[in-house]
C-alpha cells in the first residue's frame, strides 16, 4: 500500500516535468462543458471517437501544431473558448489532418472529427452529435511539451508535502 502511495507520489512529481501521452477517459464529448483537460506536459492524445471529441489546453503563447494519426478521414479544429473557429483542417497528409495556429496565451480547445460524421465544423454545430465511449481510435500528436491546465506549484508541492505528512502518520498509527 505505501509502495503503491510513493509511486503514486512520484508520479504526480513527475508529471510536471515530464512529456506524457494523454488518453482520454470516457468520453470527451462534444461541447466545451464536457471538453476534457489535457494535463501539463501532453505531447499526445490518445482517444476514440464516435463523433466528435473536444479537449481543452491552457497555451502558453505562440505556434501551436496538432497532427492527426487515425485510420479513418478526420478533421481536426482549434477554438476558442467563445467558439470561435481559429484553426481547421481537413486533409494535410493524404486523409490526415493537420493544424498550425499561432496562438496568444490562454484557453483554447482542440477538437476532432470524422469527414463521416460533418457538423458544419463550428462549435455549436457539435451539438446535434452523439457521445459514447467507443468508436475508432486516433492519436493526436501536438508540438509543445508545456500544453496543459497550468497547476500553481506551490500548491502542488503542498499537496506533496501533505501527503508525506500522511503517510508519516498512517507509519505511526500502524
Ligand atoms: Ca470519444
Ligand atoms: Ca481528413
Amino acid at each position: 500500500m505505501k509502495r503503491i502511495l510513493l509511486a503514486s507520489l512520484l508520479a504526480i512529481a513527475s508529471s510536471h516535468v515530464l512529456a506524457t501521452p494523454f488518453t482520454e477517459v470516457g468520453d470527451a464529448g462534444y461541447s466545451l462543458a464536457t471538453a476534457q483537460l489535457l494535463t501539463v506536459g501532453t505531447t499526445s492524445i490518445s482517444g476514440l471517437l464516435d463523433s466528435v471529441d473536444i479537449y481543452r489546453f491552457s497555451w502558453g503563447g505562440g505556434l501551436f501544431t496538432a497532427t492527426a494519426s487515425t485510420g479513418f478521414d478526420p478533421m481536426l479544429f482549434v477554438f476558442d473558448l467563445s467558439g470561435n473557429t481559429l484553426a481547421f483542417n481537413d486533409d494535410y497528409f493524404g486523409l490526415q489532418s493537420y493544424v498550425s495556429p499561432t496562438l496568444a496565451s490562454g484557453d483554447y480547445l482542440l477538437a476532432i472529427d470524422s469527414y463521416a460524421y460533418n457538423y458544419g465544423g463550428v462549435l455549436s454545430g457539435f451539438s446535434g452529435a452523439g457521445s459514447s465511449t467507443g468508436g475508432s481510435a486516433y492519436t493526436i500528436t501536438l508540438n509543445a511539451p508545456t500544453i496543459g491546465q497550468a497547476v500553481p506549484e506551490p500548491a502542488s508541492i503542498a499537496l506533496l508535502g501533505l501527503s508525506l505528512a500522511g503517510l508519516a502518520f498512517s507509519r505511526r498509527k500502524f
